[in-house]
């Protein structure tokens, strides 16, 4: 990409998305173009084409999505398959129908089985069963890869797709029902302490296992693949560390500086006992993260919750 290079964001107001557009504009990158949900819904076909033979963006960077933690996959179960569907079908078909130069599609790491050998290569892809709590979204999220696959085969369209693992970072969800774990413990704890509550409700058994990455390290990949990859198949893009959802707690508990109790309510789903990412091939071209998950969390926290007076 050029300095001056026409880009679509595609869900700039999003976390992923919003990350992007910082990425991009601290890169002095000027052209950018990105529509707010009110002013251009990506599921509606016709909005889409007009938009796109309008803007003639070279680049596109696809953000938009439906995206929630473990209890919001498993409610809007329909949702999660309708509108992300219905979000790439539109923009990777537009892409192609208006010569798009090249597309970034972003997936997530919930594609691959649940049971899949760890750390889990690209090449794990489809070689089990899913876990049922994000199936919806993880077949829509495989379908957006294939299409992007299929797209390249038989109309030559640069296609790329990035799988990034579990994220945290500014413009997260922070509603304890829709949420990740990460942001969900953060406000959990920090609001415990400010009211002097003595326990904190956690999910699950604790065990499970997660990558995170900052989303500023994503944003980074995305705009060094978009400058460097230009291959068929997707790419994984995680930090290659893990914690267990007790040791994460942890972390969180003492950054937030809460010091009640943890309640484990095993009422709530586990989800995927483990999906750590291997990161071999992105880390093979030369992009490795730089935000460690303590300095990342901490950084989160005082940006979201201490708001300091400057006045
Ligand atoms: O982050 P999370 O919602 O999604 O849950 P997944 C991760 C783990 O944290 C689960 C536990 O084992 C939860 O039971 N957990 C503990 C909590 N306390 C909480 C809490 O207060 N809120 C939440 N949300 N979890 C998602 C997929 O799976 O990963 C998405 O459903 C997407 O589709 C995303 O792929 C990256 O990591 O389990």
């Amino acid at each position: 990409m050029d300095k001056g290079s026409k880009i679509f964001i595609a869900g700039h107001r999003g976390m992923v998305g919003s990350a992007i557009l910082r990425k991009l504009e601290a890169e002095a990158y000027t052209n950018l173009v990105y529509k707010t949900s009110s002013d251009l819904d990506l599921r509606n076909q016709e909005q889409v084409a007009n938009f796109f033979s309008a803007e003639k963006p070279e680049y596109v960077f696809l953000a938009a999505a439906k995206v929630g933690g473990i209890l919001a996959n498993n409610t809007y179960r329909a949702e999660f398959l309708y509108d992300n569907l219905m979000i790439q079908n539109n923009v990777i078909h537009q892409s192609y129908v208006n010569g798009v130069t090249k597309l970034l599609f972003l997936g997530s790491s919930c594609i691959y089985p649940k049971f899949a050998e760890q750390p889990m290569r690209e090449d794990a892809l489809l070689t089990g069963l899913l876990e049922p709590t994000n199936e919806p979204y993880a077949i829509a999220k495989i379908a957006g890869i294939k299409m992007c696959d299929a797209y390249r085969d038989q109309y030559g369209c640069n296609n790329i797709s990035a799988m990034p693992t579990n994220l945290y970072g500014p413009n997260d969800n922070y509603d304890l029902k829709k949420s990740h774990v990460l942001p969900a413990l953060l406000r959990k704890f920090h609001e415990a302490k400010e009211n002097n509550v003595e326990q904190v409700e956690v999910w699950g058994s604790g065990a499970p296992l997660r990558e995170f990455l900052h989303v500023d390290d994503l944003a980074e990949a995305c705009l060094f693949l978009m400058n460097n990859y230009n291959e068929a198949g997707h790419i994984n893009v995680g930090s290659s560390s893990e914690v267990s959802i007790k040791e994460l707690a942890n972390i969180i508990k003492e950054v937030v500086g809460y010091e009640g109790d943890l309640i484990w309510d095993a009422s709530k789903p586990d989800g995927t006992p483990r999906k750590l990412m291997d990161n071999t091939k992105i880390n093979g071209l030369g992009w490795s993260p730089k935000i460690s998950l303590q300095e990342g969390i901490k950084s989160v926290y005082q940006e979201k919750f201490l708001v300091v007076n400057n006045s």
